[in-house]
């Protein structure tokens, strides 16, 4: 942690980074190193960030303006300086002042350690929200865990995912504020005691949760929010009697176990363990922070009946779901409201989005642990299913079933409103997950598809292409992404269609190099085709390295074909208890290998899959990729924001309909995204099929031939269960979507042969990205959601 500046930043930006390099870090010009100009260039932005961060807020206060809470088990939130650097619009002055002292900016900027928060699109969703809430003056907390490590580091070895812990905090970190005063004491277990007629929770043991606040500054620097993190602290720092006996481990148990709480982010996406520390988590972050919105309520307002038109709190996922039961408990309990009062004005605050359909994501905790962990609440639950059950008697909706709470229909039925992130995704939610919730609630469930935010994922990532978005358009697309519509005309103008090219092949290259020093050297000219995203089966990395080997047997069969060469690169980390997941990472490793060194194609293909993606390395391959593999089994993948991205950044899709894919095609048009598969409803059916694996594959010679070079170790051995898998129940219908999958691949490849075409279709494909921005996203939730309006600084 950095202190705080003991100088007034100076106007002159330059003068500002020496000043703080002198007077905040006690550091010579002359000795500098790269880390400290990296501390000082972002201590010197923070400074410039204060002001603009404070005006926010009073004007918050002064025009009694809605808050809007944003509650999140993660924010994968990367790397903040340039960010900021960008929103302030310093970047040139940045780059010159680094120029002149001989100094690689781009080196100072990635010195900064990927703060990685998050696991993967859920926890960088959250991310690009805070910066659009700023973006658009939309009064706004993100609240969340100030984890001690982050989502594990990813290394190989002999082509095996390697977990190393990440450690983001042992780096100075420049962004945050500690608030040593903002301190809430978290209680857990103990019991409930009946006094005077009112209910009492008395828990046996106690965290405290401390606040670190880090600004997050808006386009243009015209508001910033807060993003509000919670550090776990023992009440009692070590037990000096114990210490005294010389039982040292002993003294320092109790500390050691508060800790525990924000150590460690839960390296799972999308599938749940039912583990007793992350229910903690979850109740640990949710807690302090309803103490924390109540305690601003009560410094402005006095009614709590007020409480629905001046705070909304969004739920990201089920992981704070037990903000509905706690918000009760405070309003009843504590405050005195009647049970259903309390009801009321929580379900007016709360709203729930849901980002799976996935079962084995659904969260569910067990009525025993519950019931030790959080006495109270679980009789709360237990009252308000009770109630439901009451209010419905003939439907069989249950929070608690088997055993077990269900955090799903307990958000929805503690939320005014329910949205899922697509519009497929919402209404296979109204049809499965919550069909029967949402007879009961018609009305509650809407759409809100996710988005990006322009300014990280275009004008920061891609600042080539920005520039030349830029000197057709104006700039006015920054803060109004569906400016890019503007652009459309210029898909017929062959200097710029040259001069985008030109800009893609120079991303290209950058990324060539990049990767060269990784160890795998590639040809910029090859088409670069990318898979980014958690390693999982419903998202097909095992489809998409099927059809590359089965791509490698035809090239050399007939190498002097009339081939594209190509380049696949994969990135990605799967859960460290998911054994399929690093089967399919080991093979991909272990086919690019192969293929890598194979004297007849490796002028043909090549495979890339560089370690420990993260939001960095998404900055890099985002801009350089020509085509995005979106290949999820239709009705798995909830939205993607990743197909997002691509698409703006000027890739075009192969893909699935699943998810925002559908969107993005009827944005883009059909003639620019490569469309196979089946439909979700046709999964369904493919599924009632019996052998529709083994079926598929006697269709498809290809398809045979290139699990059979599995089989036959070609790639080494330890396979089979992938072999059998997509032959046997094939539950995600690799093999049954393998053919048309390979269809609208060499589809691709001819529509590469055409680079004018090609580039045109690119050209669309950003010219029509625009309403992708998470600022529209935000503004969507704003009206439908929250009932919330922007504000500006006067
Ligand atoms: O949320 C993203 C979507 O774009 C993706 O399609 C979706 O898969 C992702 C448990 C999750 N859904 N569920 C999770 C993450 C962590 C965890 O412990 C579930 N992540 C998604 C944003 O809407």
């Amino acid at each position: 942690m950095q202190e705080a500046p003991v100088h007034l930043p100076s106007e002159n930006l330059s003068d500002a980074i020496l000043q703080q390099l002198k007077y905040g870090l006690g550091k010579d010009a002359a000795h500098a190193t790269r880390t400290d100009w990296r501390l000082a260039l972002s201590l010197a932005i923070r400074d410039r960030i204060v002001d603009p961060w404070f005006a926010s807020t009073r004007t918050t206060y002064a025009k009694q303006g809605k808050r809007v809470y944003y509650l999140s088990m993660e924010f994968l939130i990367g790397r903040l300086l340039e960010d900021a650097a960008v929103n302030l619009g310093l970047m040139d002055e940045v780059t010159a002042f680094f120029d002149e002292r001989g100094l690689d900016a781009k080196a100072v900027i990635a010195d900064e350690p990927d703060a990685a928060l998050g696991n993967g699109g859920l926890g960088r969703l959250a991310a690009c929200f805070l910066e659009s809430m700023s973006s658009l003056g939309c009064p706004a907390h993100g609240y969340g865990i100030r984890y001690e490590h982050g989502l594990f580091r990813q290394s190989f070895d002999d082509g095996r995912q390697v977990e190393a812990p990440e450690d983001w905090l042992s780096e100075p970190h420049a962004w945050e504020f500690e608030r040593a005063e903002v301190e809430y004491r978290i209680g857990f277990g103990g019991h409930v005691a009946e006094e005077n007629g009112q209910t009492r929770w008395y828990p046996g043991e106690a965290v405290l949760a401390r606040a670190y606040d880090t600004p997050v500054i808006g386009w243009k620097g015209a508001w910033a929010n807060t993003l509000r993190l919670w550090s776990a602290r023992p009440e009692q720092i070590f037990d000096l009697s114990r210490f005294n006996a010389g039982d040292y481990y002993g003294a320092a148990h109790q500390e050691a176990l508060a800790r525990t709480i924000s150590r460690v982010l839960y390296p799972d996406d999308t599938t749940d363990e039912g583990k007793r520390l992350r229910l903690k988590q979850e109740y640990f972050f949710t807690a302090a922070s309803l103490h924390d919105i109540l305690r601003r309520f009560d410094s402005e307002y006095d009614d709590l009946s007020l409480l629905p038109e001046k705070v909304a709190i969004q739920l990201n996922d089920t992981h704070p779901a037990i903000a509905g039961p706690e918000l009760i408990r405070i309003l009843h309990d504590e405050r005195g409201l009647s049970f259903e009062q309390a009801v009321e004005i929580a379900r007016g605050c709360l709203a729930y989005t849901n980002h799976t359909l996935l079962p084995e994501a659904l969260e569910r905790w067990s009525v025993g642990l519950m019931a030790h962990l959080l006495p109270r609440h679980m009789q709360i639950i237990e009252r308000m299913d009770a109630l439901h059950a009451e209010a419905h008697p003939d439907r069989h909706v249950r929070l608690i079933d088997h055993g077990d709470v269900h955090m799903g229909p307990l958000a929805f039925t503690t939320a005014h409103r329910v949205n899922g992130v697509s519009a497929l995704h919402s209404e296979l939610m109204k049809d499965t997950v919550f069909a029967e919730l949402n007879r009961l609630h018609p009305g509650r469930i809407v759409n809100q598809t996710n988005g990006v935010t322009p300014r990280r994922w275009m004008l920061s990532a891609n600042p080539r292409l920005s520039a030349l978005i830029t000197e057709a358009i104006g700039d006015g697309w920054v803060g109004d992404l569906e400016q890019l519509q503007q652009l459309e005309p210029l898909a017929e103008d062959a200097g710029f269609v040259e001069a985008f090219a030109k800009a893609k092949r120079a991303n290209k290259a950058d990324l060539a190099a990049y990767l060269g020093k990784e160890g795998t050297g590639v040809d910029p000219d090859a088409m670069f085709d990318v898979q980014i995203k958690r390693i999982h089966e419903y998202k097909r990395q095992h489809l998409n390295i099927l059809q590359t080997i089965a791509l490698w047997q035809e090239m050399k069969d007939d190498p002097k074909g009339d081939w594209v060469p190509t380049l696949k690169i994969f990135g990605g980390k799967a859960a460290p208890g998911y054994f399929f997941a690093k089967d399919i990472i080991r093979l991909i490793n272990k086919v690019a290998e192969v293929v890598n060194r194979d004297p007849d194609t490796r002028h043909l293909l090549r495979v890339a899959y560089p370690a420990n993606y993260n939001v960095s390395l998404a900055e890099r391959l985002i801009p350089a990729a020509e085509v995005s593999q979106q290949i999820s089994t239709a009705g798995k993948e909830a939205s993607g924001t990743g197909n997002m991205k691509f698409a703006l950044n000027g890739a075009l899709t192969i893909g699935t309909l699943d998810g925002a894919n559908v969107e993005i095609r009827e944005l883009v048009g059909a003639e620019n995204f490569f469309l196979f598969g089946m439909t979700a409803e046709e999964v369904v059916a493919r599924r009632q099929v019996e052998g529709h694996a083994w079926q598929a594959i006697s269709a498809d010679p290809r398809l045979a031939r290139a699990l059979e070079a599995i089989r036959h170790g070609t790639f080494g051995h330890g396979f089979g269960g992938i072999v059998d898998n997509v032959s046997g129940p094939d539950y995600f219908l690799v093999s049954s979507d393998f053919t048309d999958y390979w269809r609208a691949s060499r589809e691709l490849d001819a529509a590469y042969r055409d680079p004018k075409a090609w580039t045109r279709k690119a050209i669309l494909n950003v010219a029509r990205s625009g309403w992708f921005s998470s600022d529209r996203t935000i503004r969507g939730y704003m009206a439908d959601i929250w009932d919330a309006k922007a504000l500006s600084v006067d």
